[in-house]
């Protein structure tokens, strides 16, 4: 048992002094969660035209800018260099090797944050086939620096013969990975949707290295991964606040989320890379914590919720255990993943969802993590493991069609 530094017996809101200061914490604890994500570099090299900026576009969260450098944003955690003008044809391959090992040399003269940390060389998969002098080339190559093969523009899920003969060359490639990084438009009536973004995500996510990975999970669109790992460091963030003891008991009275709770929350916010300025912060907390109109609500839900703990309703003085303590912050850690994920996704599509939206769903997810003390994620919406090259067709029609079915 342990002393819990909320006093749950006082009914009044503090003033909105203290607020600030919660704000102020917030934004504190923001800030450093912001300047701990480092820097992540991608090389890209491939042909003109194979797919390079649409590829780009659709791994990571924000559209990038070409420049004579490469893809870039004013402070994006993440870079991908370019090596423009680049032909790939014989006369020009000696200047690319120079250009493409200079570059890496001169990176790696700086801090590790600038290194070039894993190069993706594109191949259009419907060229079928990689010169001689290309592959020659490519077998030279010597970055020490870990290189994914990527075939861009995959029009089918079955393994093409074109894989297979590459895996057969030694080439010195990690990983071969078929990819649509953008649904194709076949004609009027088909579609092929997007393919193999999510292994190029974990593929490089398992080659990078340690400084540049919470980088890379920031600045990609792929909601799983970024799930999977704010998942990982939740479980043993309530862990280690059972092993403390000095966790308070989440949402229980008005500014009430203590400076560690801040820190997990917003750690997770990083993670998934979301730009929550103080007001949007501010107004979430607010609503969730009982400050200002919702006050009466959430503070009747976290009320309700407690008597549902074993222990924690019938206790004087707010003293829970740290088991309990632990359960509760593993719950808000939880709740919080699962409303940003929904939020992330209508980001996506396109749709904003406000702050009071976004709380209603934190509240709700709270409640019911609180309530089965269910200590996983909520199931992945998209099943993984969908047949992509089944060419699919558009919502708005209805006739029978066989369909341009795999070969
Ligand atoms: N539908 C679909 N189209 C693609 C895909 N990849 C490339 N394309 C198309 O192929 C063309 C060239 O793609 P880009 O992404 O501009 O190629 P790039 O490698 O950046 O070309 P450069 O900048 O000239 O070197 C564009 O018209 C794209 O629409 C894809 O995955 N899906
Ligand atoms: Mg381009």
């Amino acid at each position: 048992m342990y002393i819990c530094p909320i006093d749950l017996t006082r009914k009044e809101p503090r003033e909105m002094e203290t607020y600030d200061d919660l704000i102020e914490t917030i934004m504190e604890s923001y800030q450093k969660a912001q300047a701990e994500i480092g820097q992540c570099n991608i090389l890209i090299i491939g042909k003109t035209g194979v797919g390079k900026s649409t590829l780009i576009n659709a791994v990571f969260r924000e559209p990038l800018a070409e420049t004579g450098e490469g893809y870039l944003k004013k402070d994006f955690p993440l870079r991908v260099y370019d090596t423009p003008g680049l032909e790939l044809e014989t006369l020009q391959l000696k200047r690319v090797t120079k250009d493409v090992g200079e570059l890496i040399k001169i990176k790696k003269r700086e801090n590790v944050k600038e290194h070039i940390h894993v190069v993706w060389y594109c191949i259009n998969h419907n060229a079928n086939r990689l010169e001689e002098i290309e592959k020659e080339w490519l077998k030279s190559l010597d970055l020490e620096v870990p290189i994914i093969l990527i075939l861009t523009q995959t029009l089918t899920r079955k393994r093409s013969e074109f894989t297979a003969w590459l895996e057969r060359q030694n080439l010195p490639v990690r990983q071969i990975i078929p990819v649509l990084a953008r649904p194709k438009e076949i004609d009027d009536e088909h579609i092929i949707k997007e393919y193999g973004l999510d292994q190029i995500v974990q593929t490089t996510l398992d080659l990078l290295p340690e400084v540049a990975q919470k980088a890379f999970i920031n600045a990609t669109k792929d909601i799983n991964i970024k799930a999977r790992r704010a998942f990982n460091y939740v479980t043993s963030y309530a862990t280690a606040a059972a092993a403390t003891g000095a966790t308070p008991i989440p949402f229980s009275d008005a500014p009430i989320l203590a400076t560690e709770q801040v820190v997990m929350l917003t750690h997770i916010t990083t993670i998934f890379g979301l730009p929550f300025d103080a007001g949007f912060i501010g107004t979430m907390i607010s609503s969730i914590a009982g400050v200002g109109s919702a006050s009466l609500l959430g503070r009747a839900i976290v009320s309700n919720l407690l008597k549902m703990i074993p222990g924690v309703g019938t206790v004087a003085g707010g003293v829970i255990s740290g088991a309990t303590a632990s359960a509760l912050t593993l719950a808000l850690g939880l709740a919080y993943i699962e409303a940003l994920k929904r939020y992330m996704k209508a980001k996506l599509q396109g749709k904003e969802m406000s702050s009071s939206d976004l709380s209603k769903i934190l509240l709700e997810q709270y409640k019911y993590y609180v309530q089965s003390g269910r200590k996983t994620m909520q199931e992945e919406e998209e099943p993984k493991n969908i047949p992509i090259s089944t060419v699919r067709r558009r919502p708005e029609k209805s006739e029978a069609d066989d369909g341009v079915a795999e070969k």
